[in-house]
């Protein structure tokens, strides 16, 4: 298709006179404006209504083919646009062309998305997260189809359909939505040892992040960078949360998914909408042949991270997201990701995960979006020139126009379209392949165990409590027992504390024999510190949400430097009291409420105030919403600032503030300050 193209049509447009047009006058799908969209056309006041009324039919028409087939997996997701700015040139790295100029800005599109629920699921599901980036390079749409977590359940793509079937509802049934807390998905992975080490991931905090905004996104896969000159080089790719980690802990997950099931959606769209813009670098882990040979593990096996301490994430470029949809539909539900869209400068490795994604992707957009010609939708459009000489199908919105639409063909430059370039084009790296054909899972991947542990060492204890935590749980709501000790057979090879731990929780005694491995599990992998969220949490309270619950009668003045203090730290304060609509604080000023207290429970909150007035504490005191709000922040372990007021609150529920580091006295200036730079923390792991 060519945008240039010399046209010998007279343009349709030209031969009318401007029309004056109403912007806001209704009108069909085919302009012809309409009277009344209230009332079909029927014969008689109370008849029949009439075929005849082509506005009812066009209307009805339409909207029965509103829907298209939700994705597969990463149905429910959500996206922003921004930009990806390049830090310095990689031209020693890669010829990708947003690679070659410093500060060279490239629009991006990224969509978030959880993996095993429908549409309208929670977004607090525990579940990965997607993560993929769309880059409209000049020399074009390079995708990156990453997760939240660097490893994957599966490393042969035969597996997929398995692995997202025993995920999914359970067939018979159709429940349960969006959770792996059930036989069919422990069933599978339990009797899939390669999964063992995601399974690590998706139990810890890592599955329940707190925001789109404060999570890592990771390419997954190996790739290659091509040079100029055709040499290659391994690399992994790394999104770093500029904000810091954060997670959320399963308590508040179950809450959130009732108080706001849109918790993640919501935050992007206000963080944007507040210009927060949310930030990651990207970071490149580069490494060559010869660290490929000598690594502990398959560099193409997906079930396998290169620790940051062996190989150092060199940060490259960052992306920001400063423009929210203008439509979810045309936007974030066809955005059509495909690990395959690569451009000059990038390349595959023999990964069989990702060969596999390389046909899945671009086959499942044409049953999603119906036809072969997706690209022509804007967001998945190109931004740079396109010329080519492929040819109509559904919806084909812009064919070529020259007299030739093959070649080689012998009509010059001005009809002739466009021609190979050799020397810009896109080669394939020159990879040396050869070996018999066959079904085989190679040797190299047969260690399951020894980067779970490595993983599992690598968190705090708090961490590794909510990971045993998690495996009972999940592991409650699995029916059949022998499934339940499979899974702590196979925990027995990744850490025996963990084992028990788990079997305690289930009730499992004696333990069952460790599961047998492939190859023996090694112990002697060091921890590493980038794998735990704690150890790499936010310096600042920056980006992050204050519950402030008061009510009439609240202290003025603290509230004014409370909301001072916030605006500084670049955080956001939302209020929560008794009723809708605004307070009066002892001055008399109107404060407006965001929430009454029954929507606004603290777990949407990343810290709380309880400033309420005199007469407003006793009132709350009596309200369970209240009770709840501050008797969950307290549980939730986050830092709660309290006045004179708040403290008799405080001491209605039954709160033991008196000793707790984490419940802090509001008076001054000073002391607000001090509190937020506490709240960095986000948590006071200390309290029991
Ligand atoms: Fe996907 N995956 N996937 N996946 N995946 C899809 O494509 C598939 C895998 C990922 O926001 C589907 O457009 C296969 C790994 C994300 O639109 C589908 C295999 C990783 C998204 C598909 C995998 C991902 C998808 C469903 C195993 C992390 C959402 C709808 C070989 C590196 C993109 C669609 C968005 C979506 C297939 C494994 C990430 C069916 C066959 C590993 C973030 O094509």
């Amino acid at each position: 298709m060519s945008d240039d193209y010399p046209s010998k049509q007279g343009k349709g447009g030209e031969l009318h006179q401007q029309a004056e047009t109403d912007a806001n006058t209704m009108t069909t799908q085919q302009g012809a404006p309409i009277a009344d969209d209230q009332s079909s056309l029927s014969a008689g006041q109370r008849g029949p209504t009439l075929l005849e009324d082509q506005i009812l039919r066009e209307k009805l028409f339409h909207f029965d083919h509103e829907r298209i087939p939700e994705r597969v997996v990463h149905a429910r997701g959500f996206g922003a646009h921004g930009y990806f700015e390049t830090y310095d040139s990689l031209a020693d790295l890669t010829c990708a062309d947003l690679f070659q100029r410093k500060g060279e800005k490239t629009p991006a599109f990224v969509r978030f998305s959880t993996v095993a629920g429908n549409k309208g699921s929670g977004d607090l599901a525990r579940d990965v997260r997607g993560f993929a980036v769309k880059l409209y390079t000049q020399e074009g749409n390079w995708d990156i189809v990453g997760n939240n977590i660097p490893v994957f359940f599966i490393q042969d793509a035969i597996k997929f359909p398995d692995l997202v079937h025993a995920a999914k509802q359970e067939p018979d049934r159709g429940f349960p939505q969006a959770q792996t807390a059930h036989d069919n998905f422990w069933d599978f992975v339990t009797l899939t040892p390669e999964s063992v080490h995601m399974l690590m991931w998706t139990m810890s905090d890592r599955a329940i992040p707190r925001s789109f905004r404060f999570m890592e996104g990771f390419g997954v896969h190996t790739f290659r960078m091509v040079d100029a000159k055709g040499k290659s080089t391994f690399v992994k790719f790394h999104w770093k949360p500029k904000g810091g980690l954060q997670s959320v802990v399963w308590d508040e997950a179950v809450k959130l998914n009732g108080a706001d099931p849109d918790f993640h959606r919501r935050d992007l769209w206000d963080a944007i909408c507040n210009g927060h813009y949310p930030e990651w670098e990207l970071g490149l882990q580069v490494f060559d042949e010869a660290f490929a040979e000598k690594f502990e593990f398959d560099v193409l096996d997906p079930t396998k991270i290169i620790p940051e301490e062996q190989v150092p994430v060199r940060p490259v470029g960052r992306l920001v997201l400063d423009r929210v949809v203008d439509n979810f539909f045309a936007e974030t539900e066809q955005v059509a990701f495909c690990t395959q869209n690569i451009v000059p400068g990038i390349d595959f490795t023999d990964d069989p995960l990702l060969q596999g994604r390389n046909f899945s992707y671009l086959d499942t957009q044409l049953k999603r979006l119906g036809g072969p010609n997706f690209t022509h939708i804007p967001i998945n459009a190109p931004k740079c020139p396109m010329h080519h000489f492929q040819q109509d199908g559904h919806m084909a919105m812009k064919n070529p126009t020259g007299r030739a639409n093959y070649e080689p063909n012998s009509w010059g430059k001005e009809t002739g379209g466009p021609r190979e370039n050799p020397e810009k084009g896109f080669t394939s790296y020159p990879a040396n392949v050869s070996g018999d054909k066959q079904r085989i899972r190679s040797e190299t991947f047969a260690d399951h165990y020894s980067q779970a542990r490595q993983f599992y060492i690598s968190q705090t204890e708090e961490e590794q409590t909510h990971i045993a935590d998690a495996f009972v749980f999940e592991l409650s709501k699995v029916e059949k027992v022998a499934i339940r000790e499979r899974m702590v057979a196979h925990l027995l090879n990744v850490d025996t504390a963990l084992a028990r731990a788990v079997a305690k929780g289930l009730g499992i005694d004696p333990l069952p024999n460790a599961a047998e491995p492939a190859v023996p599990p090694r112990d002697d992998l060091p921890a590493s510190d980038a794998l735990s969220i704690l150890k790499n949490g936010p310096k600042r309270f920056q980006g992050r949400k204050l519950g402030i619950l008061l009510s009439d009668g609240a202290d003025g003045e603290l509230l004014s430097t409370i909301e001072r203090a916030l605006k500084k730290e670049g955080a956001v304060g939302e209020t929560v009291a008794p009723h809708s609509g605004e307070i009066r604080d002892d001055r008399g000023r109107a404060v407006a409420v965001t929430h009454k207290v029954d929507g606004g429970p603290s777990v949407l909150f990343d810290a709380v105030v309880v400033v309420p007035g005199k007469e407003g504490a006793k009132v709350l005191g009596a309200l369970p919403p209240a009770q709840n709000f501050v008797r969950d922040a307290f549980h939730h372990k986050k830092f709660i600032g309290f006045n004179a007021q708040g403290q008799t609150l405080l001491d209605s529920v039954g709160i033991a503030y008196a000793k707790d580091q984490g419940c802090l006295s509001l008076k001054d200036e000073a002391s607000v300050q001090a509190f937020l730079r506490q709240c960095a923390e986000l948590r006071h792991w200390a309290r029991g």
